[in-house]
């Protein structure tokens, strides 16, 4: 991979769900040591620092199905201006979560470089609701559909107006809970999904394959990846809020990774759902690491 010049972003955000300690994910991600192991690839990078987000204490108290939607937002647009910032001055942005609301804003502020964005959403769910389809109202569950412009307007407003990225440009990996309305979006968007059942019949190697050959049809400016720690099994990374089990295997991210990185298309990423408080030992926030490591062209010999 050629040398990037990564801006490392943290965005210590809970509100998009309901248990406490995704906040610390940023922090558990760089004691990891996130920056050493992707400065000894040969990358340059700063760390910009964490994204403010208001410790408001009074929580779920909103009477609709976007749970804490001002602090989402007020937290989310803060981000997009400073993904909009660091690629516009030609940094490969690195987010670490926090919840995956954040993807609102990360996506919304490649938009200021990327005209026709492709997203990889390497995760157990499609996050794929709106508050009418939302079996939680946790904003964690939304955020492909509000990039697709779909979802309440302060959410698919920030930013800039409306849709981020066209339903075709995106593909799921790994998807094995799926809510009913978020099911009939897929099939009305045609949203590309390999789900665990095509994994395991076909193999990691023939979907990322044919994932990367799908995305390179569509005359993309930029791919983003936003891997939610829940992809994986729960046997590998425990410490998520939401996890399935029947996930991708860590020998099968690893590859996932390497395949991305020998496509030469990702120009952003971000790592989600880290929690320490529910993990063992920091081992989800090792494991995120580590894939960053073969994302970013660690090589054995
Ligand atoms: N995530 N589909 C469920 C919901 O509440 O909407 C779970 C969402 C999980 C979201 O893991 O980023
Ligand atoms: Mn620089
Ligand atoms: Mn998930
Ligand atoms: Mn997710």
């Amino acid at each position: 991979m050629k040398k990037l010049d990564i801006a490392l972003i943290g965005v210590p955000l809970d509100y998009g769900q309901s248990r406490r300690g995704v906040d610390m994910g940023p922090s558990a991600i760089r004691y990891a040591g996130a920056i050493k192991r992707l400065e000894a690839i040969g990358h340059s990078l700063t760390d910009e620092g964490d994204i403010q987000v208001s410790a408001i204490e009074r929580r779920d108290r909103e009477e609709t199905n976007l749970k804490n939607l001002e602090e989402v937002v007020q937290a989310t647009s803060k981000l997009a201006n400073k993904v909009a910032e660091v690629v516009e001055k030609g940094h490969f942005p690195l987010v670490l979560g926090g919840d995956h609301s954040i993807a609102i804003g990360t996506i919304a502020g490649l938009t200021a470089k990327y005209n026709n964005l492709g997203v990889i959403w390497y995760d157990a769910h499609a996050d794929m609701n709106t508050a009418d389809t939302s079996p939680s109202g946790n904003i964690h569950g939304m955020p492909l559909a509000v990039t697709m412009g779909l979802g309440h307007e302060k959410l698919v407003n920030i930013f800039k107006d409306g849709q981020k990225v066209k339903p075709e440009n995106i593909v799921i990996i790994g998807a094995r809970s799926v809510d009913p309305g978020e099911r009939e979006l897929i099939k009305e968007k045609g949203v590309k999904v390999y789900s665990m059942h095509e994994i395991d019949r076909d193999g990691m190697t023939a979907v990322m394959k044919d994932a990367i050959t799908y995305l390179q049809s569509k005359n993309l400016d930029g791919v983003h990846l936003s891997l939610d720690l829940d992809g994986l099994d729960p046997l590998y990374t425990p410490g998520v809020g939401t996890p399935v089990q029947g996930g991708i295997s860590y020998r099968e991210s690893h590859l996932a990774m390497e395949m991305l990185e020998d496509s030469n298309m990702i120009t952003s990423a971000e790592f989600v759902e880290v929690n320490p408080i529910l993990d063992e030992k920091n081992k989800t926030a090792d494991v995120a690491v580590g894939l960053m490591g073969s994302l970013f062209g660690e090589k054995l010999l």
